[in-house]
């Protein structure tokens, strides 16, 4: 009897639309459809993560009629498993002959034709997309438990999660849609917010000293929660009251925040990145991981992550001190610790991570690099860090361009010289869609 041909169709499923399916029917006629489906690395790899999870995709395309079976593709290369499978089809809409998968297409009609496999080709249903059918989805995805957990999806699919600085509204619709292409053609975007004791407090022009409390700093963080659906990592200063804790995350989890960081820091606040850190003192580390504890007891969600942040290195008490915290922090339960610096190089916070790296307790390392500004995300990566904070540079560009124009139009005693350097009264009006 002769054997049944294969087929082979990679899809990322997140969304699955009749073109998906009008595909597994072409590919099932050709022969039994194995389906590579994109983990959730591979598609961070050229898009945003995908709403649903690996096994979640799994489950749906497997019931399809048409699917034989269903095994992971770990890469946007399908060479890997063609060459394991080797299959007499592979088949995809005509679409990627154009863009960023342009590539992959070459490389599979280089493999396949080591066995002499064919390219299969549909047009692609026009009209539909997965990418259209997102945007409608943004919203459900906007509800604070399918939000909550999308930092920690993150961290397990990308090299590294970039976080930047969000200080109201406005700046968090910046994070959200701004999307540039890099220099191999792949969009980049940033992937959530860090609302900044520092930045929320200078916005209401006061010190960062938790002058602003949590409710204030709540009111703020809800106006940006409305209009955005990334993460959104939350800077809770040193948590304040242990018994008030509960009740901080309660609101947090309310509102879709999926991360708090807190320091361990006590008595009155000052800013890590001041000169002269005489008068403060750090917490005894059982007493923080105490409070790590009563976080990750009072959170309903255990995606809501749980990030310790060490402040060892800004007070000068050396890299075996913040070792031994990262220690401790990580057995109390936190879900990844900020090892703070404020030297202008990376060297230190890197030594860190070599040393805790081999720790049998070791979590994943976030780094905020506002001082040792120099460092590529590549070299963070490369020392095993997961998240990047770029914690004040939106408040620290708007304001010197709005103190700019403020003299511009005192100096001149008119508008018109201030015109030059601003957006115009059209784009200003038409900025925020009301859709
Ligand atoms: C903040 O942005 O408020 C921070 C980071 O906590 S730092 O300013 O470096 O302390
Ligand atoms: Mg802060």
């Amino acid at each position: 009897m002769r054997k049944k041909k294969l087929s082979y169709v990679a899809l990322a499923a997140d969304i699955l639309h009749e073109g998906h399916i009008n595909i597994l029917k072409v590919a099932n006629n050709y022969g039994d459809v194995t389906v590579g489906l994109l983990t959730d690395q591979a598609i961070a790899s050229y898009k945003s993560i995908p709403f649903l999870n690996y096994e979640k995709r799994k489950t749906i395309v497997e019931n399809i009629k048409y699917v034989k079976r269903v095994v992971p593709q770990e890469t946007l290369d399908h060479t890997d498993n063609l060459n394991s499978i080797k299959p007499n089809f592979v088949v995809h809409g005509d679409n990627w002959k154009r863009g960023i998968l342009r590539k992959t297409r070459n490389k599979v009609i280089k493999t396949l034709k080591k066995w002499n496999g064919k390219l299969i080709e549909p047009k692609y249903t026009k009209n539909i997309s997965s990418t259209i059918i997102k945007k409608d989805l943004n919203k459900i995805f906007m509800q604070p438990q399918n939000r909550i957990s999308r930092l920690k999806r993150l961290i397990f699919s990308k090299d590294i999660v970039k976080i930047l600085e969000s200080h109201n509204a406005l700046t968090g619709l910046i994070i959200e849609n701004l999307f540039i292409k890099n220099s191999k053609g792949i969009n980049i975007e940033f992937d959530g917010m860090w609302s900044s004791s520092l930045t929320d407090s200078a916005t209401k022009g006061k010190p960062d000293n938790s002058s602003v409390d949590f409710s204030s700093r709540i009111l703020s963080l809800n106006e940006i929660m409305e209009v955005t659906t990334k993460p959104l990592v939350f800077d809770a200063d040193n948590g304040g009251q242990l018994e008030h804790l509960p009740f901080l995350i309660r609101s947090l989890e309310r509102s879709g925040v999926s991360a708090l960081i807190i320091e361990d820091k006590i008595g009155l606040k000052k800013n890590s990145l001041f000169k002269n850190q005489d008068n403060v003192k750090q917490d005894n580390p059982k007493n923080f991981a105490d409070k790590i504890k009563k976080i990750c007891n009072s959170r309903q969600y255990n995606d809501f992550m749980v990030i310790a942040r060490i402040e060892s290195l800004i007070l000068n008490k050396g890299l075996k001190d913040a070792l031994k915290r990262a220690e401790l922090y990580s057995k109390a339960g936190a879900d990844a610790i900020l090892i703070h610096s404020k030297k202008k190089l990376p060297n230190e916070i890197f030594s860190f991570a070599k040393k805790f790296k081999k720790s049998k307790n070791y979590i994943p390392l976030v780094a905020v690099p506002s001082t040792y500004s120099k460092v590529y995300e590549k070299d963070l990566i490369k020392n095993g860090f997961k998240l990047v904070i770029y914690a004040n540079q939106l408040l620290r560009s708007a304001y010197p361009a709005m103190l700019n124009t403020a003299k511009i139009i005192l100096k001149n005693q008119r508008a018109l010289e201030a015109d030059k350097k601003i957006i115009s009264i059209n784009e200003i009006i038409s900025l925020i869609k009301n859709d």
